[in-house]
């Protein structure tokens, strides 16, 4: 069966997918945000504990990033804790909203990561005869290509020919668009640097809620801090990371304007960097749930 022991193939989190959903059908529905390039589907699930959370309802996604496994394996071990635990903390974060989970929306590029080169990060859409891809997270239509990207197709950062240039975030974008009106929250998980990271990535201006993000992110990270004694640092992207333009959380940010939107950079700082041991896989899903069930929790006292 699924576990969290080991990563897992693209092929294995879709058939466990598919597994909950038939498992828990009426709290779990089977989503397909479109197709990427080489026609995989992007697969997700709708989940929902309690009815009347239509509209408050927050998006997880993970494995934007092909090459960054740990987000798909955190992302599944919170959706399975959600379904399975029970947890008071957990039971009530998870009663309280309606949830999206689509752990890998590069499907390309992490099926690329599986069979042929463990480190690729971009898609597979070959735009150029010599450098296949581009990073799907410079190629999102808000603030595109207004700086941290490049325009050499050969670059771990190229944001393709023009905005939403790949199917996969085009074809996202278009399901988050449908979603977007009950949309309180927007989760997504990178790796490494233990960085809980604000938008937005295109500017060093703070957002409007810039404080309450940041207050919550503290709590967030002391939460986590807790459990294994792993140190995160909080901040916005451009100010304490590098600017970078044209990420999902921006447009989320900017097009839908998400009140809750965090992107994680989990562990580690470099030791293994994407290549993070399988046996970390646990460690790392149990102290991010602790600061995922931090944030929700604080958000619901200043509603
Ligand atoms: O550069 C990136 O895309 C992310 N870092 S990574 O090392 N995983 O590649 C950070 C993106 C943060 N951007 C926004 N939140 N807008
Ligand atoms: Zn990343």
């Amino acid at each position: 069966g699924f576990d969290w022991n080991d990563y897992h193939t693209l092929q294995e989190i879709n058939i466990w997918l598919s597994n909950i959903a038939e498992q828990y059908p009426d709290k779990v529905t089977l989503q397909k945000a479109g197709t990427s390039y080489e026609d995989r589907p992007i697969v997700g699930v709708h989940v929902s504990f309690a009815p009347g959370n239509e509209n408050k309802s927050v998006f997880v996604d993970s494995n934007i990033h092909a090459c960054e496994w740990i987000g798909s394996a955190v992302s599944t071990y919170i959706l399975n804790q959600f379904l399975t635990s029970t947890d008071p903390n957990i039971r009530e974060v998870a009663d309280s909203h309606d949830w999206y989970f689509f752990p890998v929306i590069n499907p390309d590029g992490f099926t690329y990561t599986h069979t042929t080169n463990r480190t690729w990060r971009k898609t597979r859409v070959p735009h150029d005869d010599n450098c296949i891809g581009a990073d799907p997270n410079r190629n999102w239509d808000y603030h595109y290509n207004e700086g941290g990207t490049s325009d050499d197709p050969c670059s771990e950062m190229y944001s393709g020919p023009e905005a939403f240039s790949e199917p996969s975030m085009k074809s996202l974008s278009e399901y988050l668009l449908t979603i977007g009106d009950s949309l309180e929250g927007y989760i997504s998980f990178h790796s490494y640097s233990q960085i809980l990271l604000l938008p937005y990535g295109y500017t060093a201006d703070h957002l409007d809620n810039y404080d309450e993000l940041y207050d919550v992110g503290l709590k967030a990270i002391d939460a986590l801090a807790q459990r294994y004694g792993t140190e995160y640092q909080v901040g916005d992207v451009a100010e304490i990371l590098y600017v970078a333009s044209g990420g999902s959380p921006d447009w989320v940010k900017g097009k839908l304007g998400t009140r809750i939107t965090y992107t994680y950079e989990l562990r580690d700082t470099g030791k293994y960097g994407f290549l993070l041991p399988a046996d970390q896989i646990i460690p790392t899903a149990e102290e991010t749930l602790d600061s995922f069930i931090t944030i929700f929790q604080e958000f619901a006292k200043r509603r």
